[in-house]
């Protein structure tokens, strides 16, 4: 008899460093959303990976910052609980951006609590893509030498180049446990869930300055309907007027554009055709209102 093996696995680094890009590599499917913004990753989003002999629960995290309204505190809090939920910590860099690791090393979470935590950590350099060889070895010596890291692994996430030998690494500091969910299941959250991130994903891409980070967006309405299209009804959550007048552009043109570019990535996710509608509401300072973000489901997991 084999052994099975589970456990959770916290995928924690800066914004932008490739921490939801990974998660889907590792997946090989995409779930999590990712632009070239931070912060695009609000909430923690659970992916499972499901084979004969393991299940891996991977927790993928908002960037680590220091908070700097209601809405940042809400996501900290996702990333903190996502370490106290972890059996394997995995902290990720960009190599261009942060080479030797000193930001994310200086940020004070990680100094009192990912290095004081016991449970195995692996330290993955990503856009490795972006460097030489020789630089790449470089950076994986002084790493190695901290001695803070079980496994430090240069990978890219965007080329899958070397993920396979990250989910090896996991599943060997993996302990013996049963399934805990079922072999299909990928995620905890619903469909209505992941369409809200897609539109969320194309506000991230379309719209500029400070626009995609005013925004959330809601599905009011999922109807599935076996014989027509699903309908679906989201409203887009702005902050001020003129930001829904940026949202809507000149004579509708921006939300038709946002509309569309949004309907073709639904339907690539749900693999059938939908109606979508898209309406903007202003909710003012929804990022700072407490009421407003439980009801947006800004809520601590567990
Ligand atoms: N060159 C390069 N870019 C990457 C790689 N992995 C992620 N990216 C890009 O980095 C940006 C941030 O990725 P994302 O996964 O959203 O980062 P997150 O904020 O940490 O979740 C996106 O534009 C990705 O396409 C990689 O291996 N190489
Ligand atoms: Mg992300």
């Amino acid at each position: 008899m084999t052994e099975h093996k589970t456990g959770y696995v916290a995928i924690l680094g800066l914004p932008n460093s490739g921490k939801s890009t990974l998660l889907n590599a590792l997946l090989g499917q995409k779930l999590s959303i990712t632009t070239s913004k931070p912060q695009t990753t609000r909430k923690r989003i659970l992916g499972i990976l499901s084979e004969e002999s393991y299940q891996i629960i991977f927790l993928d995290t908002p960037g680590i910052l220091s908070p700097a309204y209601l809405l940042q505190e809400k996501m900290m809090e996702d990333v903190k609980s996502s370490l106290d939920d972890a059996d394997v910590i995995i902290l990720i860099i960009d190599v261009k951006e942060d080479p030797q690791a000193e930001t994310l090393f200086n940020q004070e979470f990680v100094k009192a609590s990912v290095f004081k935590s016991k449970k195995p950590k692996m330290l993955v350099l990503n856009k490795v893509d972006l460097l030489t060889q020789e630089r790449a070895t470089e950076l994986i010596k002084i790493f190695e030498a901290k001695k803070i890291f079980d496994e430090v692994i240069p990978i890219s996430a965007s080329l899958n180049f070397n993920i396979q030998r990250v989910r090896e690494e996991i599943i060997r500091h993996l302990a013996e446990g049963p399934k805990l969910f079922p072999d299909d299941q990928v995620t905890d959250e619903s469909e209505r869930f992941f369409v809200s991130e897609i539109i969320r994903e194309k506000i991230l891409e379309i719209y500029r300055d400070e626009i995609p980070y005013s925004c959330e967006v809601l599905i009011v309405e999922f109807k599935e309907r076996e014989t027509s299209k699903h309908f679906i009804s989201a409203e887009v959550v702005v902050e001020r007027e003129s930001q829904k007048a940026i949202i809507i552009g000149k004579v509708g043109s921006a939300i038709k554009k946002l509309g569309e570019v949004s309907r073709k990535s639904i339907e690539e996710f749900l693999q059938r055709e939908v109606f979508l509608e898209l309406r903007v509401k202003v909710r003012k300072k929804w990022r700072s209102d407490e009421n407003l973000l439980k009801s947006f489901g800004y809520t601590k997991k567990e």
